[in-house]
C-alpha cells in the first residue's frame, strides 16, 4: 500500500480533508510501522547508554529523513495543499534534557543506529521534561511542559520491575521510543516510568509536593540541585532509573544465554556523567543476590561499566551525603562501604577514596575505581582531567583514560535543519558525505564565485526565514540585512553571556556617540536559567532590559538590535543555527568541557568568535587562524589564576574605561527605569566584587576581536570563503566519528 492510501485508511478520509493533527498522527503511525521493520536481531554484545537525559527533540522529520521518506511525504502533502512545516508544528517537543549532555546522548543514539551498532539508551520518562520558559516583566517564568499525548512516540511495554527505596517498594514500567538510523537499523530508547504519578500535584508554575515519591518521581527533569528536597528527589530518580536498568540488562543477557560471570561479553554500560553511577553498586548487589561473591561481583561490574565525564565544575561533580543514601537507598549503603574499603586496601591516599572524611560519597571516584574506562569529551578537557582534576586517578590507572571528542548528528543538524545548504553541498560533492562526513572536505575545492555566491544566498534565505519566524512567534522585527550574531546555550556564568551583554552596552553607547557600525548588528540570545540560579536569572533580566532599551531607541535601533528568544529548545536551535553569521563560544578557558553548539554552527556556515576552550580548540586547529576569531587567556593562565587566587575583577574595572562605562551603565538611570534595580545591582556587584568566571579578564580582548570580526564581515567574498572552509572542515565533528571511536576503544561490539 502506498503512503497516500495508508493515510486515507488511518483517517478514513482523503488527505486534503484531514486536519494537520490527523496527518501528524497518521504519519507517526506509519513511521512507527516502518521503523519496526528495521528492528534487527540483537548481536551477542550490546551497549547500554544510561543517561538521566535524552534531549531528542521532535522526531517526525528526523525519522522521515532517516527512513528515506521525507521527500515523498513533502510532495504528497504539497499536492494536497499542506505544508510539512505546519505538520511539524503539531508535534510537541520532548525536552527530556537540560542541554549539551542530553543532546549528545540523542545524537549518539542516532549514530549508533546509523552505524548498525547494537546499542540502546536507558533513561527516565519525565512527564514534563525541562520547564517551558516565558518572559514577564523582563524576568524568566517557568511552566510545566507536557509532551506525552494520546498518540505519541512512546510505546508501553509489558516489562516491569520492583524498585525498593527505604521502606517503600514501587514498580517501574518500561516504555520504548524507536530510534531509526539514517538508512540504518532501529534501536530502542528505553524510558522507565512509575504508574502512580499524579500530574495534579503540580501547584503553580513548576512547584509541587517534593515529599510524595509515589506521585512525583518522574514528573519533572531536574534543572538543578538547589533546594534540599529537590536534591533528595534526584537520588530517588537516579536509583529508580539504574535499578530498573540493571534488572533489565541482567534479564536480557541471561535470556541470550549469558552466565553472569561473562556479563562483560554481553553488555557494556556507558555511564553518562555520574547521574547513573549508582548502577555500579546496584549491579554488585544484584549479582551477590544471585550467588556471586562480593569480590567477583565487583570484578564483573568493573569490566562492564565505562564512565564519561562532562565537567570539571566542582559544583557539578556529584557528592552525595551518606545520610541521604541511608534514607533513600539503604540497601546500597553496605555495598558502597565495601567498595570503598576494597579500593582503600589498594590505594591509601584518602583523596581518591569513594567516601570522604565528611561522609560524602564521590560518585565519580566510584566510577573510576569500578569502571574500565574513563573518557573526557574534547582534547583539552581530557588533558585537564589527566593533568589536574583527576590527576591522582590518572597516575593510578593511566590505561583507563582516553579522549572522545564530542560530535553531532549531521542528519538533524544539516540535512533536516538546512535543506538548502544540503542541496548545494550535494550538487557539488554528491551524497557520500551523508554517511561519511569527512567527504565534506571535498567542498573546499569549490571556492569559485558561483559556489560562494550560492552559499551567501542560502544564508540570506535562512536569515529571512528566521526573521519571519521571530516575527510570527514573538512579534519582534529584525533586519535580514544585519549581521546575525548569536549566543544560544544554557545560561551559566562560565558561558559568560554577561560578557556578551557588556559589549552590547558598549556598542549602544558608541552608537549614541555617533560611531555607527558599517553593517547593522542583531545580537540574538537564547537561554534557560535553572530556576534557583539567581545570578543566571539576573543575566536574563539584563538582556531583556537591553532588548527593550535598544529596541525603543530610534537613534540606535537601525544599527543594533537585541533579541532574547523565548523558550530556547531543540526546535528553535534548528531555526537559529542555519541563519547565523557569528557563533559566540566565549566560555572561560578550561570551563566548557566541549560544547556541541559550536560544531552545529560551524557546519551551517557560521564563523566562530571564541576562546581556546572545549572543542573550540579543535575547531581552530582544523580551520586555521584565518577562519576563526580566537581571543582571551589560555586555560593554563586561567587555572593559574584559580590556583594563586590572584584574580581581582575590580582592578580591571578601575583601569579600563570601556569596562567601567559599560558596567556602570548597567545600574544607571536608563536601565533602572526599565528593569529592577535589585536584580541589576546584584549582578553588578557580582561582576565587580567576585566575577568567579573572570568576565573582565577577557573583556578587552573580546571587544577587540568582535570589532575585527565585524570588519571582516564587510568583504562578503572573503567572508563566504571562511564559511566554506568552516563547512568543509566540520566532518570531524560528526557523531558517527565519535561513536566509531567509542566502539573501537571502549565498547568493542
Ligand atoms: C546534577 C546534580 C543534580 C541536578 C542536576 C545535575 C546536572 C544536570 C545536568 C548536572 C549537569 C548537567 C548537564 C551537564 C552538561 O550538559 N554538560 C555539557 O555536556 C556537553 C556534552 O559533553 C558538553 O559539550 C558541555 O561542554 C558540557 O557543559
Amino acid at each position: 500500500m502506498n503512503l497516500e492510501q495508508r493515510i486515507i485508511e488511518i483517517n478514513d478520509k482523503v488527505v486534503n480533508q484531514c486536519s494537520n493533527k490527523e496527518i501528524y498522527s497518521a504519519l507517526l503511525k506509519i513511521v512507527q510501522e516502518e521503523a519496526e521493520k528495521r528492528q534487527q536481531e540483537d548481536g551477542k554484545k550490546k551497549v547500554y547508554y544510561i543517561s538521566a537525559e535524552f534531549l531528542i527533540g521532535k522526531l517526525l522529520s528526523n525519522n522521515l529523513i532517516n527512513l528515506g521518506m521525507y521527500e515523498e511525504v513533502r510532495k504528497l502533502l504539497m499536492e494536497n495543499g499542506k505544508n510539512i512545516c505546519e505538520i511539524e508544528e503539531m508535534e510537541p517537543e520532548p525536552s527530556l534534557g537540560n542541554g549539551g549532555l542530553g543532546r549528545l546522548a540523542a545524537c549518539f543514539l542516532d549514530s549508533m543506529a546509523t552505524l548498525g551498532l547494537n546499542g540502546d539508551g536507558i533513561g527516565l520518562n519525565y512527564h514534563f521534561g525541562l520547564f517551558k520558559q516565558s518572559f514577564e516583566d523582563h524576568l524568566q517564568m517557568e511552566d510545566p511542559n507536557p509532551w506525552i499525548e494520546q498518540n505519541s512516540w512512546l510505546t508501553r511495554t509489558e516489562v516491569s520491575y520492583p524498585v525498593t527505596f527505604g521502606g517503600l517498594t514501587v514498580r517501574s514500567r518500561m516504555y520504548h521510543i524507536g530510534v531509526t538510523g539514517y538508512q540504518g537499523r532501529t534501536n530502542q530508547l528505553h524510558l522507565f516510568d512509575l504508574e502512580s504519578i499524579d500530574e495534579e500535584i503540580i501547584q503553580d508554575g513548576i512547584s509541587f509536593d517534593k515529599e510524595n515519591i509515589k506521585k512525583n518521581l518522574t514528573l519533572f527533569l531536574y534543572p538543578d540541585d538547589s533546594d534540599e528536597a529537590g536534591r533528595k528527589l534526584r537520588i530517588y530518580q537516579q536509583y529508580f532509573m539504574v535499578s530498573s536498568a540493571a534488572q533489565y540488562i541482567l534479564e536480557e543477557c541471561v535470556k541470550k544465554g549469558c552466565k553472569l560471570y561473562d556479563l562483560p561479553d554481553y553488555a557494556v554500560i556507558q555511564i553518562n556523567d555520574t547521574h547513573p553511577s549508582m548502577v555500579i553498586p546496584e549491579l554488585v548487589r544484584l549479582l551477590t543476590l544471585r550467588g556471586i561473591s562480593f569480590e567477583e561481583a565487583a570484578e564483573i561490574v568493573s569490566k562492564t561499566c565505562a564512565y564519561t565525564n562532562h565537567t570539571i565544575l566542582a559544583e557539578a561533580l556529584e557528592k552525595w551525603p551518606m545520610e541521604y543514601l541511608e534514607e533513600a537507598v539503604p540497601q546500597l549503603v553496605p555495598v558502597i562501604k565495601k567498595l570503598d574499603k576494597l579500593a582503600r586496601n589498594v590505594h591509601q591516599d584518602p583523596s581518591v577514596a569513594i567516601i570522604d572524611e565528611k561522609d560524602l560519597v564521590h560518585m565519580a571516584h566510584m566510577d573510576i575505581h569500578y569502571g574500565f574506562s574513563v573518557n573526557g569529551v574534547a582534547y583539552l578537557h581530557t588533558e585537564i582531567l589527566k593533568k589536574s582534576e583527576l590527576k591522582k586517578f590518572y597516575d593510578i590507572y593511566p590505561e583507563k583514560f582516553s579522549n572522545k571528542t564530542n560530535g553531532i548528528t549531521f542528519r538533524r543538524w544539516l540535512l533536516q535543519c538546512n535543506p538548502l545548504l544540503t542541496q548545494l553541498i550535494t550538487s557539488r560533492i554528491g551524497e557520500g558525505y551523508k554517511k561519511d562526513a569527512m567527504e565534506l572536505e571535498k567542498l573546499a575545492a569549490f571556492d569559485d564565485e558561483a559556489t560562494l555566491k550560492a552559499i551567501l544566498d542560502i544564508k540570506r534565505q535562512n536569515k529571512t526565514a528566521l526573521k519571519e519566524y521571530l516575527m510570527s512567534t514573538q512579534g519582534v522585527d529584525i533586519n535580514e540585512n544585519s549581521i546575525y550574531d548569536i549566543q544560544v546555550k544554557r545560561l551559566h556564568e562560565y558561558k559568560r553571556q554577561q560578557m556578551n551583554a557588556l559589549y552590547v552596552i558598549h556598542k549602544y553607547l558608541e552608537i549614541k556617540k555617533g560611531n555607527l557600525p558599517s553593517t547593522p548588528v542583531t545580537v540574538i540570545f537564547g537561554a534557560k536559567a535553572a530556576p534557583a540560579y539567581v545570578i543566571a536569572k539576573d543575566i536574563i533580566h539584563l538582556i531583556l532590559c537591553l532588548q527593550e532599551l535598544v529596541g525603543n531607541d530610534p537613534q540606535v535601533s537601525p544599527y543594533l538590535k537585541v533579541v532574547m528568544v523565548e523558550n530556547y529548545n531543540v526546535s528553535k536551535a534548528e531555526k537559529l543555527i542555519p541563519a547565523c553569521d557569528i557563533s559566540q563560544q566565549i566560555s572561560l578557558a578550561s570551563k566548557e568541557a566541549s560544547g556541541t553548539g559550536n560544531m552545529k554552527f560551524m557546519l551551517n556556515g557560521a564563523v566562530t568568535l571564541g576562546t581556546m576552550d572545549g572543542a573550540n580548540v579543535e575547531i581552530a586547529e582544523l580551520v586555521g587562524e584565518d577562519n576563526i576569531y580566537i581571543f582571551g587567556e589560555s586555560s593554563e593562565t586561567v587555572i593559574q589564576h584559580y590556583e594563586k587566587a590572584d584574580y581581582v575583577s575590580k582592578e580591571y574595572y578601575e583601569t579600563d574605561e570601556e569596562i567601567r562605562e559599560a558596567l556602570d551603565f548597567m545600574v544607571g538611570a536608563e536601565m533602572t527605569a526599565i528593569g529592577h534595580k535589585e536584580n541589576l545591582k546584584r549582578l553588578y556587584d557580582e561582576i565587580l566584587k567576585k566575577d568567579w568566571f573572570m568576565t573582565l579578564l577577557d573583556y578587552k580582548a573580546y571587544s577587540a576581536a568582535r570589532e575585527r570580526i565585524y570588519k571582516d564581515y564587510e568583504d562578503s567574498f572573503v567572508w563566504a570563503k571562511k564559511m566554506l572552509i568552516n563547512i568543509s572542515k566540520a566532518g570531524y565533528f560528526s557523531s558517527d566519528r565519535t561513536i566509531l571511536e567509542y566502539n573501537r576503544d571502549i565498547w568493542k561490539l
